[in-house]
């Protein structure tokens, strides 16, 4: 087998002291850096959104971040500004060992968010990951990063769907845990048969 290691958003706006701090988000650093050289391949995700994003509550009248609209894909949680395009927020953590295969940025378009390396929220737009992967030969995937209840979580489940062999590495992950966020994203993850380890 082919393995790859998915880093999934580890960057500074997830981290302590970012826009959208996920606890802990800067522990896992360490711990992913070391396990880089045990793959065949490292790929890094980085959540890129543009200044007027429709993710972020600051775009929409009379709501704040962590309400919830409706949108023409489905209901969207909405965030605080995050992850702006060429800002200091957008930037890997700096520790972050980036010497990787590929950096493939997602929710670049204004009118959808895009939680999954591998669709956007529409579940119907392709990323492009997938065929790098199977162009590679890569079938199986470990995936760790920020945060487990969103990215990592609908990232895992598309690529299960997608037929290949994943693992999350839930001590290389941290989570936002929204209203049991948390314990949903295990058991859909469990569901659609990533192991968890
Ligand atoms: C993420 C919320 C908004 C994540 C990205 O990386 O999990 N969560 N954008
Ligand atoms: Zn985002």
């Amino acid at each position: 087998m082919t393995h790859a290691l998915l880093v999934i958003d580890v960057q500074n706006d997830f981290c302590p002291g970012g826009a959208l701090a996920v606890p802990g988000g800067d522990e896992i650093v360490a711990p992913i850096n070391a396990m880089m050289g045990d793959f065949d391949a490292v790929i890094l995700t980085q959540d890129w959104h543009p200044a007027d994003h429709s993710s972020f509550a600051s775009r929409h009248d009379n709501k704040n971040p962590f309400d919830t609209k409706d949108m023409h894909y489905g209901p969207q949680i909405l965030w605080p500004d995050h992850c702006v395009q060429g800002t200091e927020g957008a930037n890997f953590h700096p520790d972050l060992n980036t010497h990787a295969d590929l950096v493939i940025r997602k929710g670049f378009r204004k009118g959808i968010d895009s939680y999954s390396a591998f669709f956007e929220n529409d579940q119907t737009t392709p990323t492009g990951l997938e065929g790098y992967l199977r162009t590679r030969g890569i079938d199986k995937l470990t995936l760790v990063g920020l945060a487990t209840d969103f990215c990592v979580h609908f990232s895992a489940i598309d690529a299960a769907r997608l037929g290949f062999d994943v693992t999350v590495r839930m001590d290389a992950c941290r989570a936002i845990d929204l209203d049991g966020s948390l314990a949903a994203a295990e058991t859909a993850m469990r569901d659609a048969g990533v192991t968890l380890s």
